[in-house]
């Protein structure tokens, strides 16, 4: 990285998931691989780690795991429709120029904005003269919010969705058309029938950051539902046509509660990669004491998986990070019970277990457990209710920090393996159930020698193979 994190002596602070130079991150923006170069583009506070004045921070990649950090790329303009703040957008190619879609704020107005670049290394951004480009929200609608956006090209046009809400019926992504990515018209709701709201039942005032984009045969709308404060991460699969989508499945992209405002984009190989924001579960105050907040997740590789449901699984690239390596392999557990994982152990590092076939009953793998096991993360995978679950109840001792039982249902096939991939660092926690499905938590152990691991199964269960490597920082000197 170029610029030193300030705050390396606050032992939670993550150093293979990435986070700002100093102070406040929150949603990933603007994703885009351009000239060879990955751009992260992200909601920044230079002023402190707490939410506010918000920025595009900026940071590059030659690989999705070792970043640069670059000069903040946009801030907020005294005099412009952005003046209190410049909120989440994407980025893509517009006629050969790079070019920012993202939402500004002037009082009680969220308007889209325009920035372009003509930097080789998109360091720098100059505001489109004519921002905002939409004047308001449909003014037939009755929308709660209109945010953060989505685009794509169709035919000889640019399209775009923005995050929208209808007062009293949930949440919505409204489409809108142009030409020249300058003058849009309002389409339609991406769902029938006019304006609509997804469903009566949406118990969302409205709909954040939405990322709709084709997979495979399929098309996936992405969004993070809100009232008032994040709800949850929500997927939906099935089919586009005339600026129309109808979902055929949905689901939760991740039901961490930390993990909110995913974007996604594809890369020069056609994979669609998405990174989200993993929030802090500590205090506002205990952020402060920090002197940052926020992280970026891991690089994961999006599918459709046979089911019909989103895929998630690690990118490949994260393999780059791994140092030192420790296999137990056929580690015999014909006792059953809690076996301590004596060489391996850390807080910054990549666990793989595997077995050839799901354990008839409950695995339960603990990491970051203190020695006098008063502190634990437990990751569980229960054959018998085909859930994941990972829980954050006896994680810390300390009393301000929120925790909680996530629960992720996915089914394995008794015919075959059952993979946990954890990465664990510092205070995060991301778990992949068969490189299929992932939950993400935060965990701040009070114990400095909260490292341990342990690996615990039912009787029934015989053999492990556990892999384990220890992780190299993500930032480049
Ligand atoms: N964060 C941004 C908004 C978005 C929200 C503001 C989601 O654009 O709706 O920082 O976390």
């Amino acid at each position: 990285m170029n610029v030193p994190r300030s705050t390396t002596s606050d032992r939670y602070l993550p150093r293979f998931h990435f986070t700002a130079p100093q102070y406040w991150l929150n949603d990933p923006n603007g994703l885009i691989q351009w000239k060879g170069h990955y751009h992260m583009f992200y909601q920044h506070n230079p002023n402190g780690a707490f939410w506010g004045t918000i920025h595009w921070g900026h940071a590059m990649s030659d690989d999705l795991v070792h970043w640069y950090d670059m000069p903040i790329a946009l801030s907020p303009d005294p005099d412009g429709p952005d003046a209190e703040g410049c909120f989440s957008g994407v980025s893509v190619i517009e006629d050969g120029v790079a070019t920012i879609l993202y939402t500004g704020v002037r009082g009680d107005k969220q308007l889209p904005c325009l920035a372009v670049s003509r930097d080789d290394d998109l360091s720098t951004w100059h505001k489109h003269p004519h921002n905002p480009v939409i004047d308001s929200p449909p003014p037939d609608l009755n929308t709660t919010i209109f945010r953060d956006h989505s685009v794509w090209r169709e035919d000889d046009s640019w399209y775009q969705v923005t995050g929208s809400g209808i007062e009293g019926a949930g949440g919505t992504a409204l489409v809108y058309r142009s030409s020249n990515f300058v003058d849009w018209e309002f389409v339609d709701s991406l769902f029938s029938p006019e304006g609509a709201a997804y469903s009566d039942s949406d118990t969302a005032t409205g709909w954040e950051c939405p990322d709709f984009f084709g997979l495979g045969n399929r098309h996936v709308l992405i969004v993070s539902k809100w009232d008032q404060g994040p709800l949850s991460v929500n997927y939906f699969v099935g089919e586009y046509a005339n600026q129309h989508f109808t979902p055929a499945c949905e689901g939760i992209v991740d039901p961490g509660v930390s993990f909110y405002a995913p974007q996604s984009f594809t890369d020069e190989t056609g994979r669609r990669i998405m990174f989200g924001w993993i929030k802090e579960a500590r205090s506002a105050h205990a952020q402060l004491d920090a002197g940052w907040s926020g992280a970026i997740s891991l690089p994961r590789v999006l599918s459709i998986l046979p089911d019909g449901s989103l895929g998630t699984s690690p990118a490949p690239e994260i393999k780059q990070l791994r140092t030192k390596h420790v296999q137990l392999t056929q580690c015999d557990l014909s006792e059953g019970g809690e076996v301590p994982l004596g060489e391996i152990s850390g807080n910054s590092l990549e666990l793989l277990v595997e077995f050839d076939s799901p354990p008839v009953d409950t695995v339960e793998i603990n990491v970051l457990c203190s020695h006098n096991g008063e502190e634990k993360t437990k990751i569980m995978y229960e054959s018998n209710q085909q859930r994941l679950i990972l829980d954050t109840t006896e994680a810390t001792l300390l009393d301000d920090v929120e925790s909680g039982v996530l629960c992720l249902h996915h089914s394995v096939q008794h015919n075959s393996s059952l993979r946990l991939h954890v990465f664990v660092d510092h205070s995060i926690v991301e778990v992949f159930l068969n490189d299929e499905k992932c939950i993400t938590a935060r965990t701040y152990p009070k114990s400095v020698d909260a490292t341990g691991v342990t690996l615990k199964t039912g009787a029934s269960c015989s053999r492990a193979r556990i892999d384990a490597w220890s992780m190299s920082d993500s930032g480049l000197d």
